[in-house]
């Protein structure tokens, strides 16, 4: 039997986290590639929640470097609401962005939903600056540093986040993809022990080994619902060219394939974000394209083949 899952979607059009417009374009991008009707042809109930609408708060300036602090916060805390009950409704929620400071909020309604969450962070880039260490000010690059008990004393309380209470612990985390590393970032993961494969690690050991050990690391007795969060431009550039922060070496479609049937392997997926696909970088039909692909891995699409059961094999006679 393929699996069958009863699918909550969640389009996520936010932008703020990071400099660039396109972001916002994201689920629509993926609904015109037809992603719902994908999912339900694998055999899925999809439940369709529509797109959050955000709003822009009026001079929201930066604070210190934080840039759009205000209408990040706002944006995360519809998020967190959204997944909160979509993820209480017994839904595998695919939360499609959006900029990957989505994931603040996505997290947190899932941890307050599911409180033995693990975090699966598939990126070239690790997302755990905190508004100090950020030299960029872009959200995009901080969202675990605000959900992670650990780092609570590290990151300033900032208004529009005081919803956000910190809910998931850094031993939760495990990275695969890393290629651009900051050096606060490399600093939280030495000193916490996070869980991280690199690139040099995929190139090393190969994807099987790498998301074997990736799982037992934060899981080792299998158990425990997983949120997935997948940055576009964990893989190549070559083949998801329209992201903000492209960086080449990235993970093959092939890689990228392989981490999600996996995943979905587990029966424990619970909740999954796409992000960082920007429709303006470029002309953006390979990059949905291939989102589109590795997505449906997640949700039961296996390579080998599905099997219906419900197939009769035609006689001769
Ligand atoms: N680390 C950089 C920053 O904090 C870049 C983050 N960009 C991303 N993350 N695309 O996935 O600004
Ligand atoms: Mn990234
Ligand atoms: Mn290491
Ligand atoms: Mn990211």
């Amino acid at each position: 039997m393929p699996p069958v899952f009863k699918v909550g979607v969640l389009g996520v059009p936010l932008s703020k986290g990071q400099p660039r417009d396109g972001t916002e374009n994201g689920p629509k991008a993926l609904r015109n590639a037809g992603i719902i009707k994908v999912l339900e042809d694998l055999g899925n109930q999809v439940i369709d929640h529509g797109d959050l609408q955000f709003e822009t708060i009026e001079n929201d300036n930066p604070k210190d470097k934080i840039k759009n602090p205000k209408t990040v916060g706002a944006a995360n805390k519809k998020i967190s609401d959204a997944v909160y009950s979509i993820v209480k409704s017994e839904q595998l929620c695919l939360t499609m962005g959006g900029d990957h400071s989505m994931a603040m909020g996505s997290i947190h309604g899932h941890a307050l939903a599911e409180p033995n969450i693990v975090v699966v962070w598939v990126d070239a880039h690790a997302d755990i600056n905190t508004p100090l260490t950020s030299s960029s000010g872009n959200i995009h690059g901080m969202p675990l540093s605000f959900v992670s008990k650990e780092l609570e004393a590290y990151v300033p309380k900032l208004k529009g986040f005081e919803w956000c209470f910190p809910c998931i612990s850094v031993k939760d985390i495990v990275y695969i993809g890393l290629r651009d590393v900051d050096e606060g970032e490399r600093c939280i993961i030495e000193h916490f022990g996070i869980a991280h494969y690199s690139m040099q690690d995929v190139d090393r050991m190969g994807i099987g080994e790498v998301v074997d050990k990736a799982l037992k690391a934060v899981d080792p007795t299998g158990t425990r619902p997983i949120h997935l969060s997948f940055d576009v431009d964990a893989l190549d550039p070559a083949i998801t060219p329209s992201t903000g922060t492209p960086v080449a070496g990235g993970l093959s479609f092939r890689e990228g394939q392989y981490i999600m049937e996996v995943l979905a392997n587990t029966g424990r997926l619970s909740v999954v974000d796409i992000a960082e696909i920007n429709t303006t970088v470029g002309n953006s039909d390979v990059t949905v394209k291939t989102a589109v692909e590795i997505v449906k891995k997640c949700f039961g699409q296996k390579r080998g083949g599905n099997f219906l059961p419900s197939y009769g094999l035609p006689k001769a006679n």
